[in-house]
């Protein structure tokens, strides 16, 4: 209870931030897009663990609250580096959200995510929501429902940690995804470990069956780019490129990079 009220006034008194990680084009090395990922300095414990806060707002009814707020606020940060960029800086970039499983179902979600973009003169494009395995073959109507009204505001979704969970060919086939993010727990000893190999092998020639695109996670080596490179994956995002970065430190590297 003491983490959930304090969490409660976090959202809202601007205690928790975003850092933004880098992905990349793995040939180019140039960057393509970044995953905002929340963050929380709690003013007596110090830095709190996502996981652990995420995980306390979807058991308390706020995760609602919690990842509208780290919608809008990425959104918002998206437009405001293209503003201050030179015009084109930020063609063909993407800007990545986690959501959960919560916000997929809420009715309003696709309302929500429309007037986020309209508000900061965003087109559908420009914006990829990751959920979880579970969270879109869970079957659910209003999540189904949801991932229609994404896709006609062209908004891609991407699956999260893709990989551990237990989604069959057919449920993939049924519902509207266009990423699948390769899980890092495949990636990072990828070039040393043949079964991570031949797992993501497995899942390069699926998403090609499929027309879906890849998103590496977890990407710590060259050999690991390269051997992604070598199965066909293009995109990726790691410590070999970069750490997840402040939002002025993600603006400082754009300016340099235009
Ligand atoms: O850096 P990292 O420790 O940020 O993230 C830990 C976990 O928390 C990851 O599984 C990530 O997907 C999740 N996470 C980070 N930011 C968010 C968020 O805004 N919403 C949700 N639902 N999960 C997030
Ligand atoms: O579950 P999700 O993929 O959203 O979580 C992203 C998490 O992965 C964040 O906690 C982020 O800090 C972490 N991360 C990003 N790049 C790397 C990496 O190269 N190695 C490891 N171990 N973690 C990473
Ligand atoms: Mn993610
Ligand atoms: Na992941």
């Amino acid at each position: 209870v003491a983490v959930e009220m304090n969490l409660l006034t976090a959202i809202r008194d601007g205690s928790l931030t975003i850092a933004y990680q880098p992905i990349v084009d793995l040939r180019t090395r140039a960057m393509v897009g970044v995953e905002a990922l929340v963050r929380w300095h709690h003013p007596t414990l110090g830095p709190v663990a996502p996981e652990l806060f995420v995980g306390v707002a979807e058991a308390t009814n706020l995760a609602g609250e919690l990842g509208d707020w780290v919608l809008a606020e990425a959104v918002r940060q998206f437009a405001a580096w293209r503003s201050e960029l030179p015009p084109g800086a930020l063609a063909g970039f993407a800007i990545s959200v986690n959501i959960s499983p919560v916000q997929l179902i809420a009715i309003d979600f696709v309302s929500t995510v429309a007037g986020v973009l309209e508000r900061n003169g965003l087109s559908g494009d420009e914006l990829i929501l990751e959920v979880t395995e579970h969270a879109v073959v869970s079957d659910d109507a209003a999540a189904l429902k949801t991932l229609h009204g994404l896709r006609e505001l062209g908004v891609a979704i991407a699956i999260d940690d893709f990989g551990t969970g237990y989604s069959s060919l057919a449920q993939l086939k049924r519902f509207p995804v266009n990423t699948l993010k390769i899980d890092r727990g495949f990636v990072h000893d990828l070039g040393r470990n043949p079964d991570d190999f031949s797992i993501v092998r497995s899942i390069v020639k699926l998403a090609e069956s499929f027309e879906l695109d890849l998103i590496a996670e977890g990407v710590e080596s060259e050999e690991a780019a390269a051997t992604l490179v070598e199965l066909g994956c293009r995109v990726a995002q790691g410590y070999l490129f970069s750490r997840p970065m402040t939002a002025d430190a993600l603006g400082t590297t754009l300016r340099g990079q235009n």
